[in-house]
């Protein structure tokens, strides 16, 4: 495995706003891969989770995101039946996304097949649980150190809970870090999110502002477990005894320390990721 996988954290902030484009550009195909310089800066980056989690859903949304001139697929997902792979540029890597089936029957080869990757994504959805055969995964990247990061999907859906998510988690995987909490409409849709480390509300658009009591109480409850979970990870060994002291730590120092932490795989962050933006941008078309 590289060094530093560095894994992009844009990977899973799917707030991030895609552009609508032509029809003619939309159906491009989306897997011409750019060319990678050297293979030090290539990242293979696998997507993990049960079937009917949102994987191919998120896998598209990402590439859509990074790849000009291209839109996600709207609208039902065919089941995929084999490993699709799309590679994206990111801060001078080539990040080769690879989305994988979900069937039971495919975890022999899948687990084969992790051992090429430098990070993973493990798409759960908020409404459901986690399944067998995605836990032995998670055991399988454990067992070599892969980094991994936990998106949590589906929580627009009634009966979606975020905290109860974590929890399972935290049961499952063993450990399990928000560092972003979704932000719901009336309707459950969710609209922006709440940053635990800089403490901010965002909407779609990027726009930040104060949290209010609410979300404050709310950062309150996992900032921290998370900000802790971060010092540990840390190669600043004064972090701790600043915070224990009463510190105001420098959010932006703790942001370049969870990437850090990230790569260490000891560290799992959870971001929920939404397909609203997908909804609203369908009505602008
Ligand atoms: N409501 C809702 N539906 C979602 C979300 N993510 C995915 N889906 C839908 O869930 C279904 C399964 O998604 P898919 O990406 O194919 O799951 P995969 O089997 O993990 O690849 C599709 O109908 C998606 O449109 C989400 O965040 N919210
Ligand atoms: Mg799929």
């Amino acid at each position: 495995m590289a060094d530093g996988p560095n894994v992009p954290l844009w990977a899973v902030l799917s707030w991030r706003k895609v552009e609508p484009v032509s029809k003619a550009a939309a159906n491009r195909d989306h897997t011409s891969a750019p060319v990678p310089s050297s293979p030090e800066q290539i990242r293979n980056v696998v997507l993990v989770g049960p079937g009917g989690a949102g994987k191919s859903t998120l896998f598209d949304y990402l590439i859509a995101a990074r790849t000009p001139g291209r839109r996600p697929h709207e609208g039902e997902h065919e089941r995929s039946v084999g490993v699709q792979v799309a590679a994206v540029e990111s801060a001078g890597l080539t990040v080769n996304l690879i989305d994988t089936p979900g069937y039971p029957d495919f975890v022999g080869e899948l687990r084969a097949g992790l051992r090429a990757a430098d990070a993973a994504i493990f798409v759960i959805s908020g409404a459901d649980g986690i399944d067998g055969a995605t836990a032995l995964l998670w055991q399988e990247c454990a067992a070599i150190g892969m980094p991994r990061i936990i998106a949590v999907s589906k929580l627009d859906m009634p009966r979606s809970d975020f905290d109860e998510t974590i929890a399972t988690c935290r049961r499952v995987f063993g450990d399990a870090q928000p560092i972003y909490l979704p932000i719901h409409a009336e309707d459950k849709t969710v609209v922006g999110s709440l940053a635990l480390i800089s403490q901010y509300a965002a909407d779609g658009t990027g726009t930040r502002r104060e949290p209010t009591a609410d979300e404050l109480d709310q950062i309150e409850t996992y900032r921290g477990s998370l900000v802790e979970a971060i010092i540990e990870e840390s190669e600043d060994d004064s972090l701790l005894d600043r915070y224990l002291s009463g510190e105001d730590l420098d959010p932006a120092q703790l942001v370049t320390d969870v990437k850090t932490a990230i790569t260490k795989a000891n560290f799992f962050p959870v971001l929920p990721i939404s397909p609203g933006h997908r909804r609203r941008h369908g009505r602008a078309l």
